[in-house]
């Protein structure tokens, strides 16, 4: 790690999940500013105050092994799976640098062991069947899957824990249990608790809240080895915050819940313990997202607008 001969270990590895974090807040602000120029195709879902989550989690991955299947709410995830500032910002913009060429846009990102779908539950399945795969060809990979608490409602995720279960696969089932689907209020929607639906199963449950994005990675480190080395699923539900809207405009939540959400944010909260440790070195990590965020907006600016029919003949060959 490039900071450690700054300081101490602990210290260097916070700062790499607080430069991997703000790089996630950062690109999710930029894109909705790009939104509000007209400038994205379709809309876009922000995981602003959910970035100890991505950051939490896949940093526990091996990146170049794991899979990691993501949903509506996937730039986070995808940022701290592959670090593309530069093919994300261009993938929402629709362009042909983006990392789908354009095609895939917010909702359908894809590189190396990284997927995203919006069909809410779906991906449960298909994490489930790379978790299968992964097993029957004896790579020793896992198969992570993001959901929401609004995806809970659907049927497939109950099957695939079944099958999960059953067939000793290695799965981490991730919940990011923000509280609401779009605006309703999961209490509205779902009957007892959302953490004890992996029980059934006999599947291991892991709760915590999260705050601290040290401690959702030292948790995640210990269930991803167990699940390497036991071949069988775990479900982390992680108790967490959305502060925007769902996507654009849609949010009838209360804004007294959303402040009090935003005094607990692990974002600032890490960023004013690392500003008394190092904050020469704070500012200087700040400095270089911040830049190569602009370089990739002007880049996508400029590159040309993606072409489904010179995408289908590429795909085709
Ligand atoms: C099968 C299916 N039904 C409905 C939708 C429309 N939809 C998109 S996101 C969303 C709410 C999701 O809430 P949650 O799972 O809690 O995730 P969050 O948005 O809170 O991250 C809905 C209903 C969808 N994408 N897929
Ligand atoms: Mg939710």
């Amino acid at each position: 790690m490039q900071y450690q001969t700054l300081i101490n270990q602990t210290e260097a590895r916070q700062m790499d999940f607080y430069r991997q974090m703000f790089a996630i807040r950062r690109v999710e602000e930029t894109l909705l500013t790009l939104f509000s120029k007209g400038l994205l195709y379709g809309t876009v879902h922000t995981c602003l105050g959910q970035e100890a989550c991505a950051v939490g989690v896949i940093s526990a991955l091996d990146r170049g092994r794991d899979v990691v299947w993501s949903n509506h709410r996937g730039h986070g995830h995808f940022l701290a799976y592959t670090g593309d500032i530069a093919g994300l910002i261009a993938e929402v913009m629709g362009k042909v640098t983006g990392v789908c060429g354009g095609i895939g846009g917010t909702q359908h990102l894809h590189a190396g062991g990284f997927y995203t779908n919006g069909v809410l539950g779906g991906t449960v399945a298909c994490a489930v069947g790379a978790a299968f795969a992964e097993k029957l060809q004896g790579t020793g990979a896992t198969s992570t899957v993001f959901f929401g608490d609004g995806a809970m409602g659907e049927g497939i995720i109950y099957e695939s824990m079944n099958i999960a279960a059953l067939w000793n696969l290695p799965v981490l089932f991730v919940l990011e249990h923000n509280r609401y689907a779009q605006s309703t209020p999961y209490q509205l929607e779902h009957a007892g608790r959302l953490e004890d639906r992996a029980r059934p199963y006999g599947i291991e449950t892991c709760e915590v809240d999260v705050t601290d994005v040290a401690e959702v990675h030292a948790i995640a480190s210990r269930l991803v080895e167990t699940i390497r080395a036991e071949n069988r699923p775990i479900f982390l539900v992680l108790r967490t915050n959305r502060f925007a809207a769902h996507s654009k405009g849609d949010d009838t939540r209360p804004a007294d819940e959303i402040a009090q959400m935003k005094q607990n944010d692990p974002v600032l909260r890490l960023r004013e313990t690392l500003a008394e440790a190092a904050p020469d070195m704070l500012n200087e990590i700040e400095t270089e997202i911040e830049q190569a965020i602009a370089e990739a907006v002007e880049q996508a600016t400029r590159a040309e607008h993606m072409q489904p029919d010179a995408f289908l003949e590429r795909i085709a060959r």
